[in-house]
């Protein structure tokens, strides 16, 4: 068989389409890696000590999991001295990370949910890591926490690994959505899926709907309608799926459609949703995008949105082009 490696992939987006600088590849190989060094400390599971509690908090108010510390360091350290970096931000921490002056500094900017699930961590249920670069504002030489403040339009590349019952690796540079699954003996990443679209019309939908009570009335009206199945105005039946990864629940949607939805909803009113705009919607939208689907707040396009601050969060519904397009416009109705 006449496998592409992802370091063929790169180069080719780099060297014969030119669509992607050296750097970026480099430190797009750079992160597959880490996420790599992730994907074994979750295959080895209790046998590592990796499960439980770190008995830390979050910027975010949530308790940590030790897999959290551990993916968040394991990006942190592979990521400090290629070069390719200016900072770093992550959902485990408050602050951007700077890179120190004894190493290079480059042009780009990592953001990254390093452990996402984490809820389903210690149940054995697939958890993934999700990333975004972009790059430092021109005529910038000395990084700050604004300039992380990027609508997700400028993303460059993002993308996400899933550490399910195989490892995958979703990428996206700007041209289209490849897959790329973990060769675990060899430790290669191997092209899997190119091209990836997600199907237009979907019978699938993704919600926790123990928050039903608290969702707004275009959210209720949407879901209803779905749940009134075959007999109800959508004429048709409907199924849900909801792993509590968006990883997984993304990935689901990839593969074979649906939608995916985290309203805003009225148990924090002051919090515009629960997911986090720079690190999870953000590079979620674009491979949503890319992938031919769409993504928005329940008003705009989820990409257009100025960020306001580093951890700001944003109500989010994604995948499938027509019922995206239904639930937003039950929001403007
Ligand atoms: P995390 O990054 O702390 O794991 O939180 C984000 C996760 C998403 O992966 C998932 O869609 C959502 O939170 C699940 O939330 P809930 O537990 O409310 O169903
Ligand atoms: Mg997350």
């Amino acid at each position: 068989m006449n496998r592409i490696s992802l370091t063929q992939y790169l180069v080719e987006k780099q060297r014969e389409k030119g669509l992607i600088p050296g750097e970026l590849r480099l430190l797009l190989e750079v992160v597959a890696r880490a996420c790599k060094r992730i994907s074994y400390a979750v295959g080895k599971g209790a046998l590592a000590g990796v499960l439980g509690e770190a008995g830390s908090e979050n910027v975010q108010g949530e308790s940590q999991k030790k897999l959290d510390v551990i993916a968040n360091e394991t990006l942190l350290e592979a990521n400090l001295w290629g070069g390719h970096l200016a900072a770093m931000a992550s959902e485990e921490m408050d602050h951007p990370h700077f890179i120190p002056n004894e190493y290079p500094m480059g042009g780009f900017l990592l953001l990254f949910d390093p452990l996402d699930g984490s809820s389903n961590i210690d149940v054995n249920v697939s958890i993934g890591t999700i990333f975004s670069v972009l790059r430092l504002p021109e005529g910038v030489s000395e990084p700050r926490e604004e300039h992380f403040l990027q609508p997700g339009d400028r993303q460059i590349a993002a993308g996400y690994a899933v550490y399910g019952p195989s490892t995958l690796l979703v990428l996206s540079v700007g041209d289209g959505v490849a897959c790329f699954t973990l060769e675990r003996e060899t430790g290669s990443w191997w092209l899997t899926a190119d091209h990836i679209r997600i199907p237009e019309r979907t019978k699938e939908f993704a919600i926790n709907a123990s928050n039903a009570r608290h969702w707004e009335p275009p959210v209720r009206r949407y879901i209803d309608e779905l749940l009134a199945g075959g007999t109800g105005p959508r004429g048709r039946d409907f199924n849900m799926r909801w792993v509590a990864s968006m990883v997984a629940d993304v990935h689901r949607i990839m593969t074979r459609g649906g939608v995916f939805m985290y309203p805003r909803d009225a148990r924090e009113p002051d919090k515009p949703g629960k997911l986090r705009l720079l690190y999870e919607a953000n590079p979620m939208s674009f491979l949503v995008e890319q992938a031919g689907g769409a993504a928005t707040n329940g008003h705009e396009r989820i990409l257009a949105l100025q960020p306001g601050k580093l951890h700001e969060r944003v109500a989010v519904f994604m995948g499938s082009r027509e019922e995206v397009e239904r639930v937003t416009g039950y929001h403007r109705a």
